[in-house]
C-alpha cells in the first residue's frame, strides 16, 4: 500500500487554471505529492483579469482545514490568497493546532492586473499571525515593500528587506526578484536569507506574456519540496528551475496573459 506526501495548499480558485488553487495542486502533483485543497475565496477570472470575488466564510475555512488535518494530515502546508483578516486569524489557529512545522506561506496581495486579492486588514493579520509562523515566505517584490515598508530597486535592497522580514519571525525569506528593474537584461535573481546567508539564484529572463501562475506555482513546488524533505535551499533551487521551465512552456489563452505550464 503506497502512503503518498501530501501537501495542502490554502487558497484562491482561478476560474482560468493558471494561478491559484488550480496552480497549487498542478505543481504539487508535477513533484510527485499528493494536493490537499482550501479554497479561501472563489475569484471569477480570466487572460484579461479578476471580474470578482467571493469569499468563503472563515467558519467554511476552518471547518476544511479541520476535516483535512483531522484526519489525513499534511506534511507540508502552503497558504495563498487569503481575502479577509478572519479567514487569516482561522488558518494561524489551526497550523497552531495541528502543529504545522513546515508552512511556507505566499503573502498574496495583488494580481498580475493590479486588482487586490487580500483585504488591507488582512495584510495586517498576517503579518501578526502567519508571517512568524512560516518556515519560508515567499513575498514577489512589491509584497516585500509592503512588507518589509521600504522601496526596493536593487539586489541590495532585496537582501535588506529579506533581513527585515526575517526579524519580523519569518524563519526563512525568499524575495523573488522578478518585478526589480533591470531584470530584462539581467535576468531574474531570487533572494533567499535564512538567517545566516544570502543565497542567490538566477535564471534567464524569458520574454513572454504569459506569466499567469508563476508565483503560485513556485511557491507550491517550493512546499512540495520541503514535504518530501529537502532543505529549503535545494527546494528552493528545484523550484526556481520549475517555474522556468513553466515559463518558457507557457501558453497563450484568451485576449490577454497566457499562464505557465508545467512540463515534465
Ligand atoms: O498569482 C496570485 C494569485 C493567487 N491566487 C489567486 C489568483 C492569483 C492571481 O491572479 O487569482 C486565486
Amino acid at each position: 500500500m503506497k502512503s503518498p506526501i501530501k501537501v495542502l495548499c490554502i487558497g484562491g480558485s482561478d476560474s482560468s487554471g493558471g494561478a491559484g488553487i488550480q496552480a497549487d495542486l498542478k505543481a504539487v502533483h508535477a513533484c510527485g505529492c499528493y494536493g490537499l485543497s482550501v479554497i479561501t475565496a472563489v475569484t471569477a477570472q480570466n487572460s484579461l483579469g479578476v471580474q470578482d470575488i467571493f469569499p468563503v466564510s472563515p467558519s467554511s475555512i476552518g471547518h476544511q482545514i479541520e476535516s483535512l488535518l483531522s484526519d489525513i494530515g499534511a506534511d507540508a502546508v502552503k497558504t495563498g490568497m487569503i481575502w479577509q483578516p478572519e479567514a487569516v486569524r482561522v488558518i494561524a489557529e489551526k497550523i497552531k493546532k495541528y502543529k504545522i512545522k513546515k508552512l511556507i506561506v505566499d503573502p498574496v496581495m495583488m494580481a498580475k492586473g493590479g486588482k487586490c486579492l487580500m483585504d488591507e486588514k488582512a495584510k495586517g493579520a498576517l503579518v501578526e499571525t502567519l508571517l512568524s509562523m512560516s518556515m519560508v515566505i515567499t513575498p514577489n517584490i512589491p509584497e516585500a515593500e509592503y512588507l518589509a515598508n521600504m522601496k526596493i530597486i536593487s539586489v541590495d535592497d532585496m537582501k535588506k528587506a529579506t533581513e527585515v522580514i526575517f526579524n519580523m519571525g519569518a524563519k526563512n525569506v525568499l524575495i523573488k526578484g522578478g518585478h526589480l528593474p533591470g531584470s530584462q537584461t539581467k535576468g531574474s535573481i531570487d533572494i533567499l536569507f535564512d538567517g545566516h546567508n544570502y543565497h542567490e539564484f538566477h535564471a534567464d529572463w524569458i520574454k513572454t506574456k504569459n506569466t499567469h501562475g508563476t508565483g503560485c506555482t513556485f511557491a507550491s513546488a517550493l512546499a512540495a519540496q520541503i514535504a518530501q524533505g529537502k532543505d529549503v535551499l535545494n527546494a528552493a533551487a528545484f523550484a526556481k528551475k520549475m517555474v522556468t521551465k513553466a515559463i518558457k512552456n507557457s501558453i497563450d489563452l484568451g485576449k490577454g496573459h497566457g499562464a505557465v505550464n508545467i512540463y515534465l
